[in-house]
Parts: structure tokens; sequence; C-alpha cells
């Protein structure tokens, strides 16, 4: 039975990964942080046969005691502060975490390892806020970065890293570089949940308005039940590789909102948007589509999921969940969303 060890197992991608990686017979095991973490019990109902481990990407002896616990073929590292808003207020502790947290991870496995860094692979969530101010449209693997938040520079660093120890040590060391993938597991602070959920609401009269930032933010997005498929495949290479992982179509925030008010019947939303300028960014990433053609030709991963049918499931599970609070206050949206994972 194969063996896995996910960082980050208690948000949207490890969700999946998990469930996928079980599905294929794998023994899943899932680093989790501090004592009574608040996520956890979510990964309990989801996937209850993962195993938990203790272990902070901040301190390397228990990211080298997980190892040694878990004994993986192959490590995920998902974990990191992963709201590029906040990385403007936590710039730090995004570098540390997201960052630093990736050679952390590296060294740990060189050491669990004695130094035999190819006995277990290893995954890096690289992430399409590296290329930042594009030079390029669509974005490959050869285009060049420039990041344009902190968080998007600490990946830049994990990413840099990843290569570096596949380059000096022989590391199976595969980096991702992942467009925005979204799913009725997203945190409500990321824009297509925030939209979704804002909808649902006031579309049962639970709320009249949702305030957002840009506009005119273009994104490509696509469903993370697919690009956890995209992981897996890297690591089942011979050689290890990077890839982009993206649907190559892109849509303004404005588009976004359009699919999910259609879809409870609202045409004419622009009373219900409220523009905030504290959510604008510094710095915006205006325009980011991927091209991923060579996962397709390597690795023959495509998205299956399309834009439009993925933000209605969103904006379903969220009717489904609030629905369900109107009925029985005090039971969180989230119980319910919990269990919506499909799209499309
Ligand atoms: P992003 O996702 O920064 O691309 O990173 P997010 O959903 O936060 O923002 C997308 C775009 O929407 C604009 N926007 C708003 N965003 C948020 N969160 N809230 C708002 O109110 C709002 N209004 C407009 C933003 O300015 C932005 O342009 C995600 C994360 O998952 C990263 O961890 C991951 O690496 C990348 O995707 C790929």
């Amino acid at each position: 039975m194969p063996r896995a060890l996910i960082t980050g197992v208690t948000g949207q991608d490890g969700l999946y990964l998990a469930e996928l990686l079980i599905a294929k017979g794998y023994e899943v095991f899932g680093l989790v942080r501090g004592q009574n973490n608040p996520r956890v019990p979510r990964v309990k109902q989801i996937v209850p046969s993962v195993r938990l481990l203790d272990g902070d990407l901040r301190d390397l002896p228990s990211l080298i005691s997980a190892l040694d616990a878990a004994q993986p073929d192959e490590v995920y590292n998902l974990g990191a502060v992963s709201f590029v808003g906040m990385s403007w207020q936590q710039a730090e502790l995004t570098s540390e975490i997201t960052g630093i947290g990736v050679l952390r991870m590296l060294e740990a496995i060189q050491i669990h390892t004695r130094n035999e860094m190819g006995r277990v692979r290893f995954y890096q969530a690289s992430s399409s806020e590296m290329f930042g101010k594009v030079r390029e449209i669509p974005q490959t693997e050869a285009t060049p970065f420039h990041p344009r938040s902190p968080y998007g520079v600490a990946k830049v660093f994990g990413h840099f890293m990843t290569v570096n120890y596949r380059e000096s040590y022989g590391a199976h060391a595969c980096s991702g570089i992942l467009f925005n993938h979204e799913s009725p597991r997203r945190g409500h602070e990321f824009v297509t949940r925030k939209v979704t959920r804002g909808v649902a609401r006031i579309a049962l009269g639970l709320q009249d308005r949702i305030t957002l930032g840009n506009l005119e933010a273009r994104r490509d997005w696509g469903f993370a039940g697919d690009y956890v498929e995209a992981m897996w495949l890297m690591l089942q290479q011979t050689e290890p590789d990077d890839y982009v992982i993206a649907t190559g179509v892109t849509h303004s925030v404005r588009d976004l909102l359009d699919v999910a008010f259609h879809r409870v019947g609202i045409g004419d939303w622009d009373r219900h948007v409220v523009q905030d300028p504290r959510l604008f960014r510094p710095a915006e990433v205006d325009l980011l589509v991927g091209d991923a053609s060579k996962a397709r030709s390597l690795l023959g991963w495509k998205p299956r999921s399309e834009f439009r049918s993925l933000v209605e499931t969103m904006v379903d599970a969220d009717l489904a969940a609030a629905t369900r609070e109107m009925h029985s206050p005090g039971r969180s949206p989230d119980d319910v969303v919990r269990q919506a994972g499909g799209a499309g």
C-alpha cells in the first residue's frame, strides 16, 4: 500500500487530494498544526481514514518526526498562508510558512532519508501568482516570474528551492504551477466563494449586498477536484518536472457575478454589489491565463469542469447550505457545504 503525507490537509486541495489518494488505495497521513485546530473536525468528517500528525512548517524537528512516523513514498506540500490579500499585512509570516516552510520540508526529507532524497517523491504547490506582472499571455513553464505580492514572492522562493533540490541532490521533486482552482469547499475569503455564498444568501433574503474590490481583475478559474489529479500524475512520472495547470480560459470578477446572479434569477445585480477601495490590492495581477499544453501531452491531464458549471455548482451548494441554516439556526453553513464536494 503506497503511503502519502499531505501538508495543508485541512484546506480545499488537501481534502480533495486525500479523497483521491484514498480511492487509489493509499494510506494517507495529514499534517495538522496547533492544538484544537478548528479545521480538524472537517477532515475527520470528509476523510475519516486520514491519519493526522502534529506538525508545523515553521518547525523542522516536527517535520522530521512526521516523516519518520508516516514513512511516506510521496509528500504533497500544500500547506501555506494562501490568501494573497492578507500577505501584505503579514508579509513576514507568509514568507516564513509559504516560502521557508518549503525549504524546511525539503531539508526534513533530506534528513529523514539520510541523504537519499530520491526515495521520497515531493510535490510543491507553486502558484500562478508567481507570474504577477505578466510578461506574456498565456503563461507557460518558460514564462519569467515577476511576483506582485509577498505571497507571490514567497512562492517563487519555494518554487526555486524545489528546483534546486532536484538539481543538487537528485530529489524527485515536482512543482505544479497551479492557476486558481475553486469548489464548494473554497474558503469564504476567496472571491469565487465570497460571491457564490453572497448570491445564495441574497436570493434567500439573508443579506442584501456583497462588498468587493476590483471587478475588472481576470483569472483562469478551474475546479480543484480536477487539479489534485494533476498533482498525483506529476509524482507518477519517472522524471520529475514542473507543470502549469490551468484551463486556458480567463474571466473577470464581473463575469463571475453575471453567472452567479443569473443562477438565482437576478439579471440586474448592480444594486447588490458595492465596491470598497480597501479591498483593492496594493499591486494587482491583472491577467492570468495558463497554457497547460505540457501537462496535457506529458501527463495526459486536462480539466473536466468549465467555468459556468463550476460557478453554478458552487451557488447551488451555497443555496443548500443557507437553506439549511434558515431551518436549523445554530448549524454552521459549512456543515452542509463540507459534504458538497463535486463540480460540473
Ligand atoms: P487569488 O484569489 O489572489 O487569485 O489567489 P482571490 O480569489 O483572493 O482573488 C482573485 C481576484 O479577485 C479580486 N477581488 C477580490 N478578491 C477577494 N479575495 N475578495 C474580494 O472582495 C475581491 N474583489 C475583487 C482580487 O483582487 C483578485 O484579483 C488564489 C489563492 O488560492 C492563492 O493561494 C493561489 O496561489 C492562487 O489563487 C492561484
